[in-house]
């Protein structure tokens, strides 16, 4: 579907897509269920016993159409990003489309002991990753990569590679499908961090923007 086809914004309104899917062929959709199925025998405790390559090659095998996961992808340009659940895995895991406001991105953060695999779905994503702080004095932080991630790419982050932030350099809405488990953050928030100082401050602020297609 080509980009073309998604409306351009105007501050606040919703992201709108005009284009729809044939639901008898909904790649996305069967992409959902295969991540839940993966999911299923684990206990979902721990992220220990979590097949990462596996559900690295769902996503990879996943080709992004617009018209299958727009559905989810609501947009507003007076935040850095909105948080779109998807689906819970049968509570595994933290299925969500995240839509990034142009120019705009995440606060540095870390991912409560998660696995975090994230596929974008439409544009380019930057990921500055930095050394988890430590001490007690305040300081810089210090960056250890910077990397574009582009359509279809898919990443993955845990906290022992470190904090990251994410953002969205582009002119347009970038969106990208992030799958959490276990879905810690979802269930105790997470730590964003300051950069000029490294100092980090606990935030429950991890909302939804909408839930199963609908706004909340
Ligand atoms: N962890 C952020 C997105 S960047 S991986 C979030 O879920 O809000
Ligand atoms: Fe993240």
């Amino acid at each position: 579907m080509a980009i073309g086809m998604i409306k351009k914004l105007t501050a606040n309104a919703p992201l709108a897509f005009s284009c729809t899917a044939n639901a008898a062929t909904n790649r996305f959709d069967d992409l959902v269920q295969a991540l839940k199925d993966a999911l299923g025998p684990s206990s979902g405790l721990t992220s220990d016993d979590v097949d990462v390559e596996y559900l690295t090659r769902l996503m990879q095998d996943y080709d992004s159409d617009p018209a299958e996961w727009s559905r989810f992808a609501m947009g507003d340009q007076s935040r850095g990003y909105t948080r779109n659940l998807v689906d819970e895995g049968n509570g595994k895991s933290n299925l969500l489309v995240l839509v990034w406001s142009p120019g705009k991105g995440s606060p540095i953060h870390d991912h409560g002991n998660a696995h975090c695999l994230m596929k974008i779905l439409r544009g380019n994503l930057t990921e500055t990753r930095y050394l988890y702080p430590e001490g007690e004095t305040e300081k810089p932080m210090k960056v250890i990569s910077e990397r574009v991630h582009k359509e279809n790419d898919v990443a993955y982050m845990a906290d022992e590679l470190g904090v990251h932030r994410v953002w969205n350099q582009g002119s347009d809405f970038a969106v990208s499908l992030h799958l959490y488990t276990p879905p810690n953050v979802a269930r105790g928030g997470c730590h964003i961090f300051d950069p000029a100082t490294g100092k980090k401050s606990h935030t429950k602020d991890c909302g939804y923007y909408s839930a199963y297609g609908t706004k909340l």
